[in-house]
């Protein structure tokens, strides 16, 4: 049977430090799930499916990553697609706390085992949050962001 993980987030949008857990994670695993968990009470900068189609095209050359939509309890994503590891990136010991607190309510829930994998620390302050507000203010963001997604900043907020 195939090795399945999951990559889980809200990715609005993907940064380098998203990627490169992604990347390190699809060396690992014979398939790996980017889950877009949907959050109705976060208004995102990017929709659902402009956030799908940016890591679709950002992740296309590993040849084993499917990028899906979900609504719901991640355990139960997991549940349906039989996928048995959920793959997180580690920033700092900031992290540590809520990660460890979701890790071991899922475990709890459904048995589902996170391993966390240390961030490369060149992007270890990167998070989605800070990209949207450096780029919203002009700041320079290329080296944060995949080109896909500078263009998509770009795009968006020169329309707002
Ligand atoms: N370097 C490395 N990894 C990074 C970096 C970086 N610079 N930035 C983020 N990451 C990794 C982290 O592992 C992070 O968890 C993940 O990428 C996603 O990051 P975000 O910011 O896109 O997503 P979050 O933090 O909003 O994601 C939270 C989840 C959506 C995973 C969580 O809320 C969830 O599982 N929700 C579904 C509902 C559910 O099951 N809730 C119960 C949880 S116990």
């Amino acid at each position: 049977p195939l090795r399945r993980a999951v990559c889980p987030g809200s990715f609005d949008p993907i940064t380098n430090g998203h990627l490169d857990i992604v990347a390190r994670a699809s060396k690992l695993y014979d398939v790996v799930h980017v889950a877009v968990m949907i959050n109705k009470s976060k208004q995102g900068l990017f929709t659902v499916e402009e956030r799908i189609a940016l890591i679709e095209e950002c992740t296309e050359s590993y040849g084993n990553v499917v990028v899906e939509a979900f609504h719901g309890l991640l355990v139960d994503y997991c549940k349906q697609r039989d996928i048995p590891a959920i793959v997180k990136g580690l920033r700092a010991v900031s992290d540590f706390d809520y990660e460890l607190q979701m890790a071991q309510m899922n475990n709890g829930l459904s048995g589902v085992e996170t391993m966390f994998i240390p961030t490369n620390p060149i992007y270890s302050f990167l998070s989605s949050s800070l990209v949207k507000e450096v780029a919203t203010w002009g700041g320079d963001v290329a080296h944060l962001v995949p080109e896909p997604v500078l263009r998509a900043l770009r795009e968006k907020l020169a329309r707002d």
